[in-house]
C-alpha cells in the first residue's frame, strides 16, 4: 500500500505557467553546460591545466551529444517539502568534480565526434524538480536532438529518500538513471533495490569508473552497477577496498553561473587529496575512500587555484579534504599557495584537518620537541602563509570514554599512562583542546569545532557542559551534530546488530534528528541537550558581543575576524529556526508542488513505477527494454489524498 502524505495538496497541478517556467530553466542549463564543457586554454602554457572553465566563443560541429544532468538532490524537510533556499551558503564540490570527468571524456574521444553536454542542478538552490522539469528536459532534449543521462550525484544518506523519489521518476519517464554517492557505496541493500529498478549504482569514486561507464552506455551496455575494481588498494574500517589515485585526476570546473546561486559568490571549493587514515566509528569516509591518503598534483592544484582567482575572481577557498594535514602533499601545496600571494593571488581558504595538526605546543617539563611537533609547527607557519584564515577540528567530544567509544583515540590525552583516573583523564583532553586552540590562534587563524552529543556515555547535562566548556578554552564557531548511525559505518553496523535503531527513515539521518537509541537517555533527553549546547554557545549576548566586536580578541587576522563575525550570526540564526547551518542556507522557500509522498524503497515503487517488476535483478539488455517501453508511459501524476 502507497503510504501518502499531505492534506488536499494539489501536487498534479500541470500549469501552463509551471511547464514554461520548467522548460526555460531546462534550456538555460543546457545553454550553461556546454559553456561549462567547452574551455579553451588562452595560451600554450595554459592548455596542461585547463580544468577552470572559460566562457568562450564555441562551434559546434554536428556530433553526437549526451547530455548528463549531475543532479544533487536535496532532502525533506519537517513539513515534508522539499528543502531548498533563494541562496546557498557553499557550492558543492561533488558536481564540480564530476563536470570535470565529463570534460576529461571530451578531450580523451575528440577524436570519435562524440560531446557529452554537462548540466549541473543542486536542488537546494536551484529548486525542487517536479513532472514538469522532467517533461521539459526530455522536450528540450528531443529539440535539440541529445540524448540525455541522469546522474544524481552525491546522495548522501539523508538525501537518499529524495533522491530515489526523483531517480524512479526519472525512469518513469523513460531516461536513463544513475546514482553515486555515500550512501550507495556504503549501504549495498540501497544498491540492490536501485538495481531492482533498474537504476544504475557506482560505488566509490568515479575517476576510475567514470570513462569505462560513459563508453558502456554509448554502446548501448551501461551495467546496473560500478564499483572500482583497479588502482591503490586500501585499508578500511573493517577490510580492503580499490580506491583510485588521484594524482592526474582533471581537477574541479567551476562553473560560473553556478556560482551566483550562493551567497558568497567568490568561493568555491576544492579536494586536495582523499581518504583518512584514522578510525572514527561513526564516520563512512574510512569506509567509503580508504584509509591511505591519496593526493592531487601539488602543482596542477596550485595553478588550478591561480586560473580560478584569475579567470572567474575566487578569492576564497574551501579545501574539503577530510584530513588536509594527513594529505602527502600539503607542504609543496601550502608553499605553492604562499607564492601564489606573493604574486598577488590573494586567496584565503578554510580546511579540515585532525586535532594533531594544531598540537605542536603540546609539550610538558622536559619533553623534547618530536618530529611530530616540528611537523605541526611547520604546518601551522605554512598555513598562515598560504592564507587559511579558518581549520575545521573535529573535537566531538571532551569525555575521554566519549572518545575511546568512537575508537577516536587521537583526541585523547593518555602518553602511555594506562590506568588514568577518568577525572584526569578527562582535565588532560580539555587542556589538549586548549593547547590546540591556542596554536592557531597564534597564528592569527580562526578555529571552528565539530561536536557530537548523543555519544553512549553523554548525560543530560552534556550539551551545555560541553558548550561551556568550548567557550572556555576559546573556540570560534562550533558545530553541533546528534551521533547518527550512518550506514557504512561500524556504528551502523552495530546498531543494526543490538537492534537500537528507533528510525529507518533514512530522511533523518542528517545528525540533526534522533535515530537510535541510547543506552541511557531518552530522544527528547538527546534532542534537548543538543537544543542546549548550541543556545549555550549561540546565546543572545554571546551574538551581540561577537559582532560588535567584530569577533576581537583572540588574534584573529582580518579574514578570519570577518568570516567568523558573520558565520556566528548565521550559525546562531539556524540553529535557533531548527535548522542544521551545513544543511542551510538564506532565505528558505516551499514548492508545494514536491511534498513528499512516500517513505519506504516498497511505496516508492509502488507510486512512481507501478508496473515494474521490482525484486529480480535485470540484465543491462532488459533495462534497456524497460526504459523504451517506460517512455511511452505517462510520468506518474503526483497527487495525494
Ligand atoms: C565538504 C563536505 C561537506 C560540505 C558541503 C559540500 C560542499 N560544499 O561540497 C558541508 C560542510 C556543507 C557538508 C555538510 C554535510 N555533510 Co558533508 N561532507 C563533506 C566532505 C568532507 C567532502 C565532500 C566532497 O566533496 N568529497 C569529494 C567528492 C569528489 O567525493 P564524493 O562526493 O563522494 O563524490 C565522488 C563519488 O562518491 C562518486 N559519485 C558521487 N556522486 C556520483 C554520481 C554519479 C552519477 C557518479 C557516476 C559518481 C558519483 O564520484 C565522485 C568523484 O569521485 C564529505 C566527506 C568526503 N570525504 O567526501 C562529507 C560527507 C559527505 N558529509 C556528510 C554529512 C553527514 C553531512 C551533513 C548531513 C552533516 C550535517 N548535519 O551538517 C551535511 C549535509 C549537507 C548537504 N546538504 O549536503 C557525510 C555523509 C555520509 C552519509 N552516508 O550520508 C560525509 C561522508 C562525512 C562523514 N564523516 O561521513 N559536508
Ligand atoms: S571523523 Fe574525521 S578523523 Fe575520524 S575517520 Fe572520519 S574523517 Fe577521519
Amino acid at each position: 500500500m502507497v503510504k501518502r502524505f499531505g492534506r488536499g495538496v494539489k501536487t498534479a497541478v500541470k500549469t501552463a505557467k509551471d511547464w514554461r517556467k520548467a522548460k526555460r530553466e531546462a534550456r538555460t542549463l543546457a545553454e550553461a553546460g556546454v559553456l561549462l564543457t567547452t574551455p579553451t586554454p588562452h595560451n600554450d602554457d595554459e592548455a596542461t591545466h585547463p580544468a577552470v572553465v572559460r566562457r568562450t566563443i564555441y562551434e559546434a560541429t554536428p556530433c553526437r551529444t549526451l547530455r548528463i544532468y549531475f543532479i544533487k538532490p536535496s532532502k525533506y524537510d519537517e513539513q515534508g517539502y522539499v528543502l531548498y533556499y533563494w541562496k546557498g551558503v557553499l557550492p558543492n564540490n561533488t558536481l564540480t568534480a564530476l563536470a570535470a570527468l565529463n570534460e576529461e571524456y571530451n578531450r580523451m574521444r575528440a577524436a570519435e565526434n562524440v560531446f557529452i553536454e554537462t548540466v549541473l542542478w543542486d536542488e537546494i538552490v536551484e529548486g525542487p524538480i517536479h513532472a514538469d522539469t522532467i517533461r521539459a528536459i526530455k522536450d528540450k532534449a528531443q529539440e535539440d536532438g541529445v540524448e540525455v543521462l541522469i546522474g544524481l550525484a552525491g546522495v548522501q544518506t539523508n538525501q537518499y529518500p529524495r533522491g530515489r523519489d526523483l531517480a524512479l521518476q526519472f525512469k518513469a519517464a523513460g531516461f536513463p538513471v544513475i546514482m553515486g554517492g555515500f550512501h550507495v557505496s556504503g549501504y549495498p541493500d540501497s544498491c540492490t533495490f536501485l538495481n531492482s529498478c533498474g537504476v544504475t549504482t557506482v560505488v566509490g569514486e568515479a575517476e576510475s569508473t567514470w570513462v569505462g561507464l560513459l563508453d558502456d552506455f554509448l554502446r548501448g551496455e551501461m551495467k546496473l552497477h560500478y564499483s572500482v575494481t583497479t588502482g591503490i588498494r586500501a585499508k578500511t574500517g573493517t577490510g580492503e577496498i580499490f580506491v583510485p589515485s588521484i594524482a592526474e585526476a582533471q581537477l574541479p570546473a567551476i562553473d560560473d553561473r553556478y556560482r551566483t546561486q550562493f551567497a558568497h559568490q567568490t568561493m568555491t571549493t576544492l579536494d586536495t587529496s582523499r581518504g583518512c587514515p584514522f578510525t572514527c566509528s561513526y564516520c563512512s569516509v574510512k569506509n567509503v575512500m580508504g584509509r591511505t591518503m591519496r593526493a592531487r598534483d601539488p602543482r596542477s592544484a596550485v595553478d588550478w587555484v591561480r586560473d580560478a582567482a584569475d579567470y572567474h575572481g575566487i578569492d576564497t577557498l574551501f579545501l574539503v579534504d577530510d584530513d588536509f594535514f594527513r594529505s602527502p602533499q600539503w607542504e609543496p601545496l601550502l608553499l605553492g599557495l604562499a607564492d601564489l600571494r606573493k604574486h598577488g593571488r590573494h586567496v584565503n581558504f578554510m580546511m579540515q584537518v585532525d586535532i594533531d595538526a594544531g598540537g605542536y605546543a603540546d609539550l610538558r617539563s622536559g619533553e623534547i620537541d618530536s618530529s611530530k611537533h616540528q611537523r605541526s609547527r611547520r604546518f601551522i607557519e605554512l598555513a598562515k602563509e598560504a592564507g587559511c584564515y579558518s581549520a575545521f577540528v573535529g573535537f566531538e567530544s571532551f569525555n575521554p570514554q566519549n572518545l575511546m567509544a568512537a575508537t577516536k583515540f587521537q583526541n585523547t590525552d593518555r602518553r602511555g599512562e594506562r590506568n588514568l583516573a577518568m577525572a584526569e583523564s578527562k582535565r588532560r583532553v580539555l587542556e589538549k583542546y586548549r593547547r590546540v586552540v591556542e596554536n592557531w590562534h597564534h597564528a592569527g587563524i580562526a578555529v571552528h569545532c565539530g561536536y557530537m552529543i548523543g555519544f553512549p556515555f553523554d548525560t543530560p547535562d552534556s550539551g551545555r557542559e560541553a558548550a561551556l566548556d568550548l567557550i572556555e578554552v576559546g573556540v570560534d564557531l562550533a558545530s553541533f551534530f546528534i551521533v547518527t548511525p550512518l550506514p557504512g559505518t561500524e556504528d551502523h553496523i552495530k546498531a543494526v546488530e543490538e537492534g537500537t535503531i528507533s528510525d529507518w527513515d533514512f530522511n533523518w539521518y542528517d545528525s540533526d534528528h534522533v535515530v537510535m537509541r541510547h543506552p541511557t537517555m531518552t530522544a527528547e533527553e538527546i534532542l534537548k541537550a543538543y537544543r542546549d549546547a548550541y543556545t549555550t554557545f549561540y546565546s543572545p549576548w554571546r551574538v551581540f558581543k561577537n559582532t560588535l566586536t567584530f569577533s576581537s580578541g583572540r588574534g584573529l587576522c582580518w579574514e578570519a575576524r570577518d568570516s567568523i563575525t558573520s558565520e556566528f550570526v548565521y550559525w546562531a540564526h539556524s540553529y535557533h529556526r531548527g535548522r542544521h547551518p551545513m544543511i542551510g542556507g538564506v532565505w528558505k522557500l516551499r514548492d508545494p508542488l514536491t511534498k513528499r509522498q512516500v517513505i519506504t524503497d516498497e511505496d516508492a515503487v509502488s507510486l512512481y513505477l507501478p508496473n515494474w517488476k521490482v525484486g529480480q535483478p535485470m540484465s543491462s539488455v532488459s533495462v534497456q527494454e524497460a526504459t523504451v517501453a517506460a517512455v511511452a508511459r505517462e510520468i506518474p501524476t503526483l497527487t495525494v489524498e
